[in-house]
């Protein structure tokens, strides 16, 4: 930039100036002079002198810089909206998993040469900037992940699309290793300001709920029948579209305390009261749950979902009477998706906003709560599905609860009438859980109120419907359908590999960014010799840069040469990383006894974090590090197989490791994982898939065919029918690599200073029945890595499996997924910005 005129952005010819254009922004430049906007940042906004600027400070400056380019233009998309007042979305979610966003919005605005460009001339170092900037961990895994794809979708397609989370203090723990355990330390992303969010003060809502809180012992007591208010402070991010278009945006809530100050209780010398209910009015948002697929039925929590539900209803609720006068026209002009449970307060808030603020009948209320709302499913197991103490909502939300009272009796009216005499079904498909302690059961009230329940893969839906809420299903049928999961190809091929992106977009030009389904056109490619040489350079780029990364970051060395051989996602039994390990003890046998034996070497990558309370998933990542370091130690496996656990896996690491990995491990139990995304994040780059029949696995395979993926195990009907008679004590008498792997485990080979420490690993697999059934698969699944070994040999072979993978990804684009969604649940359309 600066004096350079000729700029080219990835799509090719449009210039700077051009691009100013389009974002509005006038003659100012990036860079170059005193009145550019990154020195005029460097100096202004931190009052620092050139030279002594540090890495944090040029970050700050550039992403201020590139935040001035856009505002322009996203002030002008809301003001678009406002105008044309069309359809909106609004996505509330507890999660969004952003990560970091400099790279994605230079990238995102077509500003990549430009910024490139100036980067040189100032002699900055680009990716020493951009580990300036924390990842945004605003959640725990896929569902937070899938959240934030979906945002960055709807923007790409000029969909006027909001999201509506939360702003937690602290993300989602850090990870650390010692001594081969996990420890957590707190995120705190927001230690030095976020150059990207705008504090919108004239925006803040006040949320009631009927008791205020004390804090005795150190915990959080909710003090009845003293109602009390909390304040939400809105912080807008920017959700860029591809192109620079359209400029949505993303709104989380901060939790305060009212601005008064109770000078009452003050003056009566309660001092410590008064400021207690600062102290947990502020600490509502302080951190993110770190549990992913569990419930941990936490009373904040449960505040903290209220919470999310209540500002985000009612600012939208007041932005739609901005534009409109009639409250018959809201569902014409607002879907509100629940991204799982965790909103589904919405179903009593929407209805008593209805009820009480526009004084509509109930009937008229219910039609038009049900006709806004849709609800995602994500897992079927039981574990996560949310159900909250009735205490609690008589105590914070009588209101509400009276409302969820009315739709149950309503709904078990209805049920008598079409299934008379069926008791049974009554008591599951009603609201509220009988027992001792009685409970709403939150996904019953998102599926009852709302007109639409979709599950995130052709078999999770399909489960959903048969098993998870049948009963429910045979009510309302029509309200259940699918939409696979997909994810943002911006972030996970065009920025994460800049190299195979290149290759890609040399061989079939760039509409591939916006529309994933022209990777088909790679087909024919997979016949091209020259092409499967690019495809191979780009991913040994990768490798290698990965493992430079990894040596400068963690000390740690990985050859490149090596067959990189992943299972990153969060730690969870039915996800079996213990398979994987399971594999690699097997492995580590064979070479022992045959230490000629023949195989190309092979680096195992394991990442993932475990919920603070999982002991189990804690134990397990313990296991991997003890293997790790037991195979470093012995001589004869030495430069053949290699364990690396990548301790705080993020999505910034998962943009690295993916297009640098060969094999891709999807091996739940069948019938567990919802769909995966990560699986398809790895399909698109390149890396061949060794799995289960689960999620969206399939479906990958029915796009590639199931020659071109690595499949076996048990089907999940085999799951099912073999929970009766399933025995994996059958296997370790059976099988002898089987038993050889376990006896090998449980004689301490890899505790030698821990004696006993993995027994309880010893009783999941094999004392307690091995519920996730890692015993029925290990025999195949050490198979399926045979073959994909042998055709690891053929270079040609390989090459074109993994190209024919890339060609058949198209599907897993989330601008597929989000027009299914718009087109399907939503009925909402694009509102180009002009
Ligand atoms: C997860 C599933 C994944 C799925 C993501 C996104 C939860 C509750 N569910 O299989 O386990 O890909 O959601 O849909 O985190």
């Amino acid at each position: 930039m600066g004096t350079k005129t000729v700029l080219e952005p990835s799509t090719g010819s449009r210039n700077f100036a051009k691009l100013l254009e389009l974002y509005r922004c006038g003659p100012i430049r990036l860079e170059g002079t005193d009145n550019a906007l990154y020195e005029r940042h460097l100096l202004f906004d931190n009052a620092i002198d050139m030279e002594a600027a540090t890495a944090r400070d040029r970050f700050e400056a550039l992403a201020h810089s590139v935040r001035d380019v856009l505002s322009q233009r996203w002030v002008l998309t809301e003001k678009t909206y406002e105008r044309q007042n069309p359809k909106r979305l609004y996505y509330l979610s507890m999660e969004f998993l952003i990560g970091r966003s400099l790279a994605n919005n230079v990238t995102n605005l077509l500003l990549d040469s430009v910024v490139k460009d100036a980067v040189q001339d100032k002699h900055l170092d680009w990716i020493d900037l951009l580990e300036q900037e924390p990842d945004a961990a605003l959640g725990n895994g896929g569902l937070g992940r899938l959240a934030a794809c979906f945002i960055e979708s709807a923007a790409t397609m000029h969909l006027p699309a909001m999201g509506y989370g939360l702003r937690y203090d602290y993300g989602l723990f850090k990870q650390g290793i010692r001594d081969g355990w996990q420890y957590e330390q707190p995120d705190n992303w927001l230690r030095a300001q976020d150059p990207w969010e705008v504090l919108r003060r004239n925006e803040k809502l006040e949320v009631r709920l009927n008791c205020s809180f004390e804090i005795s012992g150190g915990s959080l007591r909710a003090v009845v029948g003293q109602p009390s208010s909390l304040i939400g402070i809105p912080y807008d991010r920017p959700v860029v579209g591809y192109g620079g278009a359209t400029i949505n945006t993303l709104r989380l809530w901060a939790a305060a305390s009212p601005d008064f100050f109770n000078f009452q209780q003050f003056s009566g010398g309660d001092f410590v009261g008064a400021l207690a209910q600062t102290l947990s009015a502020e600490s509502l948002t302080r951190v993110l749950y770190p549990d992913d697929t569990t419930s941990m039925g936490q009373g904040l929590r449960f505040v903290q979902e209220y919470f999310l539900v209540a500002c985000s209803l009612a600012d939208l609720v007041r932005r739609f009477k901005r534009g409109n006068t009639e409250w018959s026209a809201f569902p014409e002009k607002a879907a509100i998706q629940l991204n799982d449970t965790h909103p589904a307060m919405a179903v009593p808030e929407l209805m008593r906003i209805l009820l009480e603020e526009a004084h509509l009948g109930w009937d008229e209320a219910w039609e038009i709560t049900k006709a806004a709302l849709g609800y995602t499913n994500h897992t079927l197991l039981p574990e996560a599905l949310e159900k909250w103490p009735l205490a609690w909502f008589e105590i914070m939300l009588p209101r509400q609860l009276e409302i969820i009272y009315e739709i149950n009796s309503r709904l078990l009216n209805e049920v008598r009438n079409r299934f008379p005499g069926d008791e049974g079904r009554i008591q599951r498909v009603s609201l509220v859980e009988d027992g001792p302690g009685r409970k709403i059961r939150m996904a019953n009230l998102a599926i009852v109120g709302s007109h639409s329940t979709n599950g995130v893969a052709a078999i999770h839906s399909g489960l959903l419907r048969t098993t998870t809420v049948k009963d429910l299903a045979e009510i309302f049928p029509e309200r259940f359908n699918n939409k696979t999961n997909g994810v943002t190809p911006r972030r996970w091929l065009l920025l994460a590999n800049p190299a195979f992106s290149r290759t890609i977009t040399e061989a079939i030009g760039d509409k591939w960014i916006a529309d994933l389904s022209q990777l088909s056109r790679l087909k024919p490619l997979a016949a091209d010799k020259g092409f499967l040489d690019s495809f191979r350079k780009a991913k040994r780029d990768a490798k290698s840069q990965f493992a430079a990364w990894l040596r400068w970051s963690s000390g740690q060395t990985v050859d490149p040469d090596t067959l990189f051989d992943c299972h990153v996602k969060r730690f969870h039994e039915y996800k079996r990383q213990m398979l994987m390990a399971l594999r690699i003890v097997v492995l580590y046998n064979r070479l022992r006894a045959n230490p000629n034996l023949e195989m190309h070497p092979r680096t195992f990558l394991f990442g993932g974090k475990a919920a603070p309370a999982y002991h189990l998933a804690k134990l397990m990542i313990k296991f991997i590090n003890n293997l790790a370091g037991t195979i470093d130690g012995d001589p004869v496996v030495r430069g053949r197989l290699k364990v690396v656990f990548l301790s705080e896996y993020c999505v910034s690491l998962a943009e690295r490791l993916i297009p640098a990995s060969d094999a891709s491990n999807q091996i739940s139990t069948a019938g567990y994982e919802a769909s995966g995304t990560s699986n398809m994040k790895f399909m698109m780059n390149g890396a061949l898939t060794v799995g289960t029949r689960d999620g969206a696995t399939i479906e990958m395979a029915e796009e590639a065919g199931e020659e071109n993926l690595f499949l076996f195990g048990l089907t999940a009907e085999q799951v099912v029918a073999g929970r009766g008679w399933y025995n994996p004590h059958w296997h370790y008498e059976n099988e002898p690599e089987t038993r050889a792997a376990l006896d090998l485990i449980f004689s301490d080979h890899f505790s030698r200073n821990e004696p006993g420490i993995f027994t309880p690993l010893r009783d999941m697999l094999l004392t307690n029945g091995d519920f996730y059934m890692h015993l029925a698969d290990l025999t195949s699944y050490v198979q399926a890595h045979e073959q994909l070994g042998a055709l690891y040999a053929d270079r040609n072979a390989w090459a074109q499996k993994a190209i024919l993978n890339v060609a058949s990804s198209g599907k897993f684009s989330s601008d597929r997924t989000i027009s299914e969604y718009a087109s399907g649940i939503w009925n909402v359309k694009p509102c180009p910005v002009p």
